[in-house]
């Protein structure tokens, strides 16, 4: 510290003071596809927060600064913390049921500052911080805000008639023929719902019809159609009331509001699915990275100003396979998420991307197979009642290959869910480096 003057001191005072009046506030956002893991990772993120525990890698906790946390009131739907954490804390435990609307929770943080001054005047600060859990179907939708009816229709129609899609198309585009307006809407989402379980395709748009439509206001659901389509003019109209009153007051009223965001991203089941449905999921994925290229997409530009400024990149449920794994798991989502993540780090956004577990159901064990070690994996398989310690197969450290594919080595199975307990350590895979990356800076 040499050569700071006393007035640098002071100086620095008022810019920390400042900091912590306006800075005491911070919203992160959860999300990612359908069974992504968001609840899961929601609610042990806030079991571990509340009970300041097992959290090694938090600088603050680490460096014993970090005092725990306490649930506030806080606005809007409320993430029902307490119900999915007895579940997870059950005998015996229970995954929690699908989700899918915004639901948030608020949580005031306390811990001492590094600040040598606000030590002195303030020795324990407080961090507020909303925890908003959504579906990032609805990040899908972005793009229709720059996406004409006529466009929309003809995309949607020849993605219906193409493969894989084609399958279980033909009911709605009967429909389209011959049936009145509200069987064509039916029609249409039972096709996209067919799309997602069905077929266990990810990129769905529009995403919001298939994710909280019971939310969604009078007139605004809608079904693409042929050019000169005798109803075009009515679902053009419902289209745009879709994008005025559903898309674009999403990001009006929340997304714009997010300063942190983590996108939970499931990489066992976009591989047991098979090579059209991994593409698939990377379409998906760098759509939604398109909401935060600013620059790039331009909409979100002209429909708010955005301030998220981090974002973090999980596969989530590393627990599926072996300690050894995890490195691979890291470097295959960095890779299918780089070429968007490109533009995004140009627009100023702070990136990471880690591979993590919320609730560890397994351990890794070495097994011997042919005289060779074999990192293997013990735990519940999900509707079984006994633990079995198997070898769960391997994360390629690149895309996919040809042979890959062929080989059908992807095979990932789900667990059942081990007991989340109060006072054990180690029930989850770098919770606290994503804790760090997310929150750590407003901690200091
Ligand atoms: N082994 C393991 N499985 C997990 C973990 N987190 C989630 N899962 C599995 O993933 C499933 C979905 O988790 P959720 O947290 O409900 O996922 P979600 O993203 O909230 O799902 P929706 O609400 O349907 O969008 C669970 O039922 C578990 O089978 C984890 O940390 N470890
Ligand atoms: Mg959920």
């Amino acid at each position: 510290m040499s050569g700071s003057s006393p007035f640098d001191h002071a100086w620095s005072f008022v810019g920390e003071l400042g900091n912590r009046m306006f800075d005491n506030h911070v919203r992160l956002a959860v999300t990612g596809l359908r069974r992504s893991g968001k609840t899961v990772f929601t609610t042990t993120l806030v079991h571990h927060l509340l009970r300041a525990h097992d959290l090694d890698f938090l600088s603050a906790a680490h460096q014993d600064r970090y005092l725990g946390a306490r649930l506030i009131p806080g606005e809007g739907e409320r993430f029902t913390f307490e119900a999915f954490e007895a579940d997870l804390m059950a005998d015996p435990p229970r995954w929690p049921e699908a989700t899918d609307r915004l639901t948030s929770l608020r949580l005031e943080l306390r811990y001492r500052a590094t600040g040598f001054l606000s030590k002195m005047v303030t020795p324990v600060q407080t961090l507020v911080v909303d925890i908003i859990d959504y579906p990032g179907e609805w990040l899908l939708d972005l793009p229709l805000v720059g996406t004409s009816y006529e466009q929309l229709s003809r995309d949607s129609l020849a993605l219906a008639r193409r493969s894989p899609r084609e399958r279980i198309s033909r009911d709605w585009l009967d429909r389209i023929e011959t049936g009145d307006s509200s069987g064509m809407i039916d029609g249409y989402r039972l096709y996209l719902e067919r799309c997602q379980h069905e077929l266990g395709l990810s990129f769905i748009q529009p995403g919001r019809l298939m994710h909280g439509i019971d939310d969604l206001p009078e007139g605004t659901t809608f079904t693409p159609l042929p050019p000169g389509h005798p109803l075009e003019a009515e679902m053009a109209a419902r289209y745009q009331r879709y994008v005025e009153e559903v898309v674009k007051p999403f990001y009006e009223d929340h997304f714009s509001r997010f300063d942190r965001q983590i996108v939970l991203v499931d990489l066992f089941s976009c591989l047991n699915a098979g090579p059209d449905w991994f593409d698939d999921s990377m379409t998906a994925l760098s759509t939604i990275l398109e909401s935060f290229a600013y620059g790039q997409s331009g909409w979100i530009r002209r429909l708010i100003s955005p301030r998220i400024d981090k974002v973090l990149f999980a596969a989530s449920k590393a627990d599926h396979v072996a300690a050894n794994q995890h490195p691979n798991l890291k470097q295959l989502l960095e890779l299918m998420i780089e070429p968007a993540s490109r533009r995004a780090r140009f627009e100023g956004i702070r990136q990471d991307v880690l591979a993590l577990t919320a609730l560890r159901c397994t351990d890794t064990v070495q097994t011997e197979h042919q005289r060779q070690a074999l990192s293997c994996v013990r735990g519940r398989l999900k509707n079984e009642d006994r633990e079995t310690v198997l070898f769960p197969g391997e994360i390629p450290p690149d895309l996919p290959s040809e042979e890959d594919w062929r080989s059908g080595r992807f095979r990932f199975h789900d667990f059942a869910p081990r007991r989340l307990r109060r006072r054990a350590r180690g029930q989850h895979v770098r919770l606290d480096q994503a804790i760090e990356f997310l929150l750590g800076d407003k901690l200091e």
